[in-house]
Formats: structure tokens, sequence, C-alpha cells
């Protein structure tokens, strides 16, 4: 079944061009987008984890190796499109919009960090495995509803593929032909869970056969393929045909969470293959002319101090209320718990 879904690729590891149709639609303006938002994103993403190792952040779930994938379908959404994302998609959600400081309070267990830009439609992270597919379904169902040609993303992995979401989800979109791009990243692992330890099917653009959707297997380390492919999913969910199912292949250099250790776990040489995607595309603009010494340092320089900013108005954030732990739980609070949050707030003022 694999050689039914051969990978697609536009850029090669060397950062060559392999497929040539699409050498008109590369330009200065999308090398250098795409370029800005992983640098950018990969900047965060290593923050967050220099942060959480000084205990200045909860556990995190880094994504370095993933943002090719997270920031070429991004870069291909329309403003009022809707983003439903996993907790390890900020690469994702970022480029589209999301504050920086915002997503370092959600990884500080702040609810305020679940909020996205009024002018943006995000969902918070889904941390129940693939349950943000039919989510991403309704929304889809709601806009074709509406009369608009706005487009839901779900984001998941590859083993979200297992749950009874993933097909409720894509069961659910086939059959009321709604506007969703289901965007899996397959980074091989579901935690320590190899993927050829959870399912017997040799791809996950396969599965999208027996929902009577157009499946895709691109190589998610590669942004132009990724921009490329997402952006023309998007535009036939935007004329009305339906949902497509898009499995990029990439690579999670680091941890599943910074509570994990994938040495355990994971071959040594394993992921060699994969050419970091940043990389790739340092190569690719250097072979073709849009390398510029200057232009790369400023981005290094701005991209580092909008993240060192971030940091700082998260750490300026105003402490969090404990009463609200309490105080959401019911309409009107029963007497067992109202016993319990005032001998907890008893409890916070004799410390
Ligand atoms: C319903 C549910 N079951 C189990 C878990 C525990 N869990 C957290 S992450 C994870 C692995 C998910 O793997 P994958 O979908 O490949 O995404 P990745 O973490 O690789 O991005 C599991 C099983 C969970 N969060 N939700
Ligand atoms: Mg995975």
């Amino acid at each position: 079944m694999e050689h039914n879904y051969p990978i697609k690729r536009i850029v090669d590891n060397k950062g060559f061009l392999v497929d040539t149709s699409f050498e008109k639609q590369i330009d200065e303006q999308l090398v250098k987008n795409l370029y800005y938002h992983m640098l950018r994103v990969r900047t965060f993403d290593r923050k967050a984890i220099n942060l959480q190792r000084q205990g200045r952040l909860g556990t995190y779930a880094p994504f370095e190796g993933q943002e090719a994938a997270q920031v070429g379908s991004a870069l291909a959404l329309n403003a009022d499109d809707w983003v439903f994302p996993t907790y390890r998609d900020h690469g994702a959600t970022i480029t589209f919009g999301k504050s920086m400081a915002r997503t370092f309070l959600y990884w500080n267990g702040r609810v305020e960090g679940c909020v996205a830009p009024t002018d943006r439609n995000i969902f918070p992270p889904a941390v129940p495995i693939a349950t943000q597919l039919p989510h991403a379904a309704g929304a889809a169902w709601a806009e074709k509803r509406r009369g608009t040609q706005n487009v839901a993303i779900a984001y998941f992995g590859d083993g979200a593929t297992s749950e009874g979401d993933f097909h409720e989800g894509l069961n659910f979109a086939s059959v009321f032909k709604v506007p969703v791009v289901f965007f899996n990243q397959n980074n091989g692992y579901a935690i320590s869970v190899p993927i050829e330890k959870q399912m017997n099917s040799a791809t996950i653009a396969q599965k999208s056969v027996a929902y009577s959707m157009p499946g895709y297997r691109i190589d998610g380390n590669d942004c132009f393929a990724v921009y490329f492919e997402t952006k023309k999913a998007f535009d036939y969910a935007r004329c009305g045909y339906g949902p497509t199912l898009i499995e990029a292949v990439t690579w999670r250099k680091g941890a599943h969470t910074t509570a994990d250790d994938p040495s355990k776990y994971r071959p040594e040489k394993q992921g060699e293959n994969f050419v970091d995607p940043l990389i790739r595309l340092e190569l690719f603009m250097k072979n073709y002319g849009y390398w510029n010494d200057e232009w790369i340092q400023a981005t290094k320089e701005e991209t580092t101090s909008e993240v060192e900013a971030a940091v700082e108005e998260m750490e300026k954030f105003p402490p969090p209320n404990v009463a609200d732990v309490f105080d959401h739980v019911y309409a009107e609070m029963p007497a067992q718990l109202a016993e319990q949050k005032e001998a907890y707030l008893a409890h916070l003022g004799r410390q």
C-alpha cells in the first residue's frame, strides 16, 4: 500500500529542487517568510526548554524537528480560518497569530494561556488525544452552513490515529463534506510506542480511502511541500469539495516532553535520515541565491529579542487567584466544596 502513497517532496535533503513545477511559485517573499517563522518558533521552543530546566516553566512538549510541518501549514491559512492544535503545535499557533507570552503561560498551567487573540480562531491545545478532530469537523460544518469560505485544520499525531475520535472526525467530515484538513504529523512515536507497534497500515495517508477523501503523504521536513500541499487542500475545501487527510512524515528531535527520556526507547541512530527542516531551507537558500548574511543576522536578533520580551511579559503576569480552582466548577458551589475552599484559603493564610 505504501507505493500508492509515495512521499511528496519539492526540495531534497541537500536543498535542491526535485519538483521544478514549483519553481515559479517560490519567490523571495515566501522563502523569507518560511525562514523567519521557522527560526522564530524554534527560538521560542528552545527557550521554553531552558525555562523549564530553570524551574521557570512547567513540563513542556518540544516540537524541534517539526517546524516545517507546523509553519508551512499555518502560513497556508487565511486569517478567518480555524486551528485545532495539540499540546505540541505551538509552532503552528504562534505562526498563525497566538501570542508567545500566552503560550508560555499555558505551560505554567495558566488558563490565560488558552486565550487566543480576538482576531484568530484558535482552540486551546487538546491534551486528550484526538478529541480535537470531531471539534474541527464540527467547526467546519458550521462554516459550511453559514456559507463562508473558511476552513478548519486539525493537527494530530500518529498515535492519535488509533483513537476512535480520529475515525469519528473523518467520518463526520466525509458524510457532511465539510471544509476541514486533517493534518497529521507522523513523528514515528506516541511517547515511547513506535508507529509499527500501534498500527498495521503501511501509511496514515491510506486511511483516507475508507472515508472517500483525498489523502497525501508528504515530506514533513520540506517546508515547501507542506506549504503547497496544505494550500491545495485548503483550496479544495474552500471550493466545497470537502475534507482532506495529509500525512506529513517528520521527526521529533527531542523528548516527548521535558519529563521524558527518549534514549530509553529510541535506537541511537534512528532519525539520522531526517535533515533538520531549518538546515534544509538554509541549504536551499544558499543553492538558489536567497541567502543574505545581513538579513539572517537581523532575523536572529529580532526573533531572540521577541522571545525574551515574551518571557518578561509572562513573568510579569499577575499571580493566579487560587480561589479560581474552586469557583469555576459548579454554578452553585456545594457546601462540601465551599468548606474545602475556606480551609485551603485559611491554610494559605497561615503559611
Ligand atoms: C485519550 C488519551 N490517552 C492517552 C493520553 C496520554 N498521551 C499523551 S501524549 C500521547 C502520545 C500521542 O502520540 P501522537 O499522537 O503520535 O502525538 P505526539 O506526542 O507524537 O505529537 C499519549 C498516549 C492522552 N493524553 N489522551
Ligand atoms: Mg507521534
